[in-house]
């Protein structure tokens, strides 16, 4: 990586400071929200994910104007400085149409690529608007939560591991994704499906779940919660030695993530479709 850490701690405070923006401003949901679906019905958008990244958007055309960004639900921004901001502007959408609590705001940003399978992430910030927190992490410093460090649980046993995953929106996804949580609830503690990505890397960061699972996500989905995971101590792959993609993220202490990415891969190979 080519930021130094200063330029990498000036650049983590940039993330909170605009997660924390989008977040005060998604807070306040409207009277109405206008729902439109995207990869299938159950795939919401709403208007206020679009207001969310539209400010994302125009901050750092504002502040980062060379730099590039990848949005959710906007089309790319080259840019000429080799720093991508990766943007998801409502990770939890469903969750935040249900006015639930889990949902969250996620801005990282990355170098040297824009693909998550071989990008390097430079710093990222995760606010979760309904309770204020914000988990942040720039590489190499460590993870945060607010000004507290975060550490994984030393859980040593897969057995005895709290694990999160999620699902997708198609039937056919969905149907190979229920086949492989089964393989999966006999050999953990117990699973839990918070339906935000982005706020299950976290929890993996501070000790609230001990490892995360998930096949399908976009990479504004991981972006920031991957980083900060892997400064709080995590393992974060691709389940095959690589970096986190579309087809597996798996994210979990030393001594489970290896056991679970055995046990989801095994399972993945033997459950019908993908
Ligand atoms: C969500 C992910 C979650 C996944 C959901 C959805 P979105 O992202 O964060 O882990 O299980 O299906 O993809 O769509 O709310 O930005």
């Amino acid at each position: 990586m080519t930021t130094s850490p200063h330029e990498s701690e000036k650049l983590r405070l940039l993330a909170v400071e605009l997660a924390q923006e989008a977040g005060d401003l998604i807070r306040e949901r409207p009277d109405t929200l206008h729902v439109t679906s995207k990869s299938s019905p159950t795939d919401a958008v709403t208007q206020m994910d679009a207001a969310s990244e539209e400010l994302l958007r125009r901050r750092l055309s504002e502040v980062r104007p060379d730099d590039a960004i990848l949005g959710e639900e906007c089309p790319d921004t080259p840019g000429t400085s080799g720093l991508t901001w990766v943007l998801d502007p409502i990770d939890g959408t469903v969750n935040y149409l249900y006015d639930s609590l889990q949902y969250a705001v996620s801005v990282a940003v990355v170098e040297g690529s824009n693909d998550p399978s071989s990008w390097a992430a430079v710093a990222g910030a995760v606010c979760r608007p309904s309770t204020g927190d914000t988990w942040s992490a720039a590489a190499g410093a460590g993870a945060f939560r607010g000004e507290r460090r975060c550490q994984v649980r030393g859980t040593h046993d897969l057995g005895t591991a709290l694990v999160a995953t999620g699902f997708g929106y198609t039937v056919e996804r969905r149907t190979h994704q229920a086949h492989v949580v089964s393989k999966v609830i006999p050999a953990v503690r117990d699973i839990r499906r918070g339906g935000s990505a982005a706020l299950d890397l976290c929890a993996v960061a501070d000790g609230s779940l001990d490892a995360y699972y998930e096949k399908g996500l976009g990479p504004w989905d991981h972006a920031a919660g991957a980083l900060i995971a892997t400064e709080a101590g995590a393992i974060v792959t691709d389940g095959r030695g690589g970096q986190p993609t579309s087809e597996l993220i798996v994210a979990g202490g030393p001594a489970v993530h290896d056991a679970l990415a055995r046990c989801v891969n095994k399972a993945m190979h033997d459950a019908p479709g993908g």
